[in-house]
Order: structure tokens, then C-alpha cells, then sequence
């Protein structure tokens, strides 16, 4: 194996981050400001970033907010996964994010999906987020951080996104391909996804 490569593996982790936005911000619309958000990423990061494409998909829950705009971001990065979600942070709060919980509207939300095959807190601690049932979901926020994400398998505007430039990832705690997670998903959820063109 080349140093080159030897570097590579030892020091920078496959990322995989989801971005979406369903209220406007001051620099634009949802999908201006995920393309903002992009480009301070790649100077913050120093990388090069690869984007699927953007997506409008019904909010969910279904009736709690205006469409979202989806897209999914990879890319290696050098250092902590800590780190890199305080640069997520970091960025919503540059674009007006207000933290909080409610899920029906945000101008910019950009979530830690994967990084490299790592679970956080623990597998027991993963478990319990991804196992909570739905009204759960709406009313709690972790405070720490979890890895994988927790809901990754079960959303089609994260799959879809995802589909287009990771088919073949697999999930670090089941093992599933992008591919399979996205064909176990309903055939309504997969078809409310639509894609926007890059022109
Ligand atoms: N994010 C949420 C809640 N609901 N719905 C869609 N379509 N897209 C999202 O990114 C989204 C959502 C909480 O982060
Ligand atoms: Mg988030
Ligand atoms: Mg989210």
C-alpha cells in the first residue's frame, strides 16, 4: 500500500452529513442557503465535499411544516467526530439556526449521519435512540452526540439523498447497504421524494 494511502486510513474518516432546510434565511431560499452552508463547510473542513443531488420531500411528520429541501454530503475529515459536529453547529448558527426542538421548521439543519464506522455513545446508548417509539422522537432531543444516526434507516428524505452518491455504504451497527436500506423503506415514502435539476 502506497504512504499516501497508509495516511489516509489512519488519520481521516469517511463522512457522511445530511443537510435540509424548509423555512428561508437571510441569505436565500432552503436550497441557497444548503448551498451556502456546502461552501463554508468545504473552507471549514479544508476539503473537497461530494453532494448528492437536492431533493424536495413533505415534511415530516406529514402536516407539521412547509416541504423541505434534502441533499447528503461526503467527505474525509482529519480529526474528532466532536469536532466536526461543533463546525455543523457552528454553521447552522452562522445561518440563523435557533436550537431548539420542534421539528416543524428550521433554515438549516445539518446532521452528523455517519462517521467512519464509529458508535457513540455506546451500542446500548445507540440502541436506545434508535428504539424509541415515535411520539418520543417528536418530544426528546439528545444531548449527547449518537452515531450512527438514529433515524437513518427510516427516512426516505436521508436514503434518497444518500442513494445518490453512497448506494453501497453500509450501516456501521446493522450492516445494511445504503441500497437495501432505501428498498426495506414504503413505496409512498420513496416516491413523495422528488429530485431537483441541477440546471
Ligand atoms: N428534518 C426534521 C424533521 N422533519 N422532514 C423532512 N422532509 N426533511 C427533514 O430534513 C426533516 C423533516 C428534523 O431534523
Ligand atoms: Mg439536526
Ligand atoms: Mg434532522
Amino acid at each position: 500500500m502506497s504512504e499516501i494511502n497508509l495516511c489516509l486510513e489512519h488519520s481521516q474518516k469517511r463522512v457522511l452529513v445530511a443537510l435540509g432546510g424548509n423555512l428561508h434565511s437571510a441569505v436565500g431560499s432552503p436550497r441557497e442557503t444548503l448551498g451556502y452552508a456546502l461552501a463554508n463547510l468545504r473552507l471549514r473542513t479544508n476539503t473537497v465535499i461530494r453532494r448528492s443531488k437536492y431533493f424536495i420531500t413533505p415534511c415530516f411528520p406529514v402536516g407539521y411544516g412547509p416541504d423541505y429541501v434534502n441533499a447528503a454530503a461526503e467527505f474525509y475529515f482529519r480529526g474528532e467526530a466532536l469536532e466536526l459536529l461543533q463546525v455543523l453547529h457552528d454553521i447552522e448558527a452562522l445561518f440563523g439556526r435557533a436550537r431548539d426542538t420542534r421539528w416543524g421548521g428550521r433554515v438549516l439543519d445539518l446532521d452528523l449521519l455517519v462517521f467512519g464506522d464509529e458508535i457513540a455513545p455506546s451500542l446500548t446508548g445507540y440502541r436506545q435512540w434508535r428504539d424509541k417509539p415515535i411520539s418520543q422522537q417528536i418530544e426528546q432531543t439528545p444531548l449527547e452526540m449518537i452515531l450512527p444516526h438514529p433515524r437513518l434507516q427510516d427516512r426516505a428524505f436521508v436514503l434518497g439523498p444518500l442513494m445518490d452518491i453512497v448506494p453501497d455504504l453500509k450501516h456501521p451497527v446493522s450492516g445494511l447497504k445504503v441500497s437495501e436500506m432505501y428498498a426495506d423503506l414504503p413505496v409512498s415514502d420513496r416516491d413523495a421524494l422528488q429530485p431537483l435539476s441541477e440546471l
